[in-house]
């Protein structure tokens, strides 16, 4: 490729996505049209958090505006727009958000084939500081002809079609894999497109940064604490490891992803089962580290081979490259 072509042959999302459709025989251009209704919502909130620093001034999510209505947070609304997107999309029959108690089921008259898990705004702790955070969703299918019920959402994240995130930093970028390897696109304001920025994103074997909340040391369980005081004091002769930890999942995840290393959120005494959520939080994730030749561990089990038995359950989680991994597998297998 030269630079001219690279400049005037603009690999868009939903071109590679089509691109792709060969691949699955059995598709109907259904997913790409879902992808697009996904990819509507995060220009959407993209758009909002990039604007969330004037809210004071022009009366944005959560503040007061000139009428002296009370606008919706952006989480809040960032989940409407998703769900209005997915409903409308037509190609979806059950949604669950973080943001919704109980699972959207779609009416018959807009249903379809896929359910979608989602985290509208991930992170959203961090907006007033404009530190970045992400809409995070993985997606599922119910077999044709059957009424979808629960028992559809509750499965191992292993059986998800497709997984990604959308990352609101300096740049907007969107991750994504349906099943055969995990592709980066950013955002071309000017063009209102995804452009394939990160082509066939592999994560190092083994990297030289670790990512977790420190301030949780004091209730840690045995081997997440011997990690990371190999981390801190290795006694291989290697150096010690960098701490990154933005508190973003997105963006830490994001890090992780492309220059390596190991992400935890770990159970802890406070939290046995740790923070984050299984379907919409864990489960995405560990699909991309795994499509990108990382693994992903739950302190028990490959995190994708768990079977949630809640809509909003939680997990310990360990992710990021292959070796770093190895590890604390080791060190939870020597537990017992
Ligand atoms: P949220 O869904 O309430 O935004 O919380 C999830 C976030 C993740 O993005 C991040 O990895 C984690 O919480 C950080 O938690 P902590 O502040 O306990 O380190
Ligand atoms: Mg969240």
């Amino acid at each position: 490729h030269s630079a001219e072509a690279q400049r005037t042959d603009l690999m868009t999302i939903t071109r590679f996505v089509l691109n792709e459709q060969p691949k699955h025989p059995e598709s109907r251009g259904d997913f790409t049209i879902l992808l697009n209704h996904i990819v509507l919502g995060c220009k959407f909130v993209c758009s909002a958090v990039n604007k969330a620093g004037l809210a004071k001034l022009i009366g944005l999510a959560g503040e007061t505006n000139v009428q002296g209505e009370e606008q919706k947070k952006l989480d809040v609304l960032s989940n409407d727009v998703f769900i209005k997107a997915l409903v409308s999309s037509g190609r979806t029959c059950i949604l669950v958000s973080e943001e919704d108690e109980e699972a959207t089921f779609v009416d018959k008259s807009l249903r379809g084939r896929y359910i979608v898990v989602f985290d509208p705004l991930d992170g959203s702790s961090n907006i007033d500081c404009g530190v970045s955070i992400g809409t995070i969703f993985g997606i599922y299918t119910v077999k044709e002809g059957q009424e979808p019920t629960i028992e559809d959402v509750l499965q191992p994240g292993k059986d998800m079609l497709a997984a990604g995130y959308c990352m609101y930093g300096s740049s907007c970028t969107l991750v994504l894999s349906t099943g055969s390897g995990v592709n980066g696109f950013t955002l071309d304001p000017s063009l209102g497109e995804f452009i394939l920025t990160h082509p066939d994103i592999k994560i190092p074997k083994k990297g030289k940064i670790y990512s977790v909340n420190e301030g949780n040391a004091k209730n840690w369980d045995g081997p997440t604490a011997k990690y990371v005081e190999k981390c801190k004091f290795p006694k291989d002769g290697s150096s010690p490891k960098s701490l990154r930890y933005i508190g973003s999942m997105v963006a830490d995840v994001h890090r992780t992803l492309l220059y390596g290393g190991i992400f935890l959120y770990p159970a802890d005494k406070k939290s046995p089962n740790g923070k984050l959520r299984v379907l919409y939080e864990v489960f995405p994730m560990s699909f991309l580290m795994e499509q990108a030749g990382g693994q992903a561990f739950t302190g028990k089990q490959r995190a994708l081979d768990l079977v949630p038995k809640k809509l909003h359950e939680r997990s310990p989680i360990f992710l990021g490259s292959y070796d770093d991994v190895e590890e604390i597998k080791a060190l939870y297998a020597a537990e017992g």
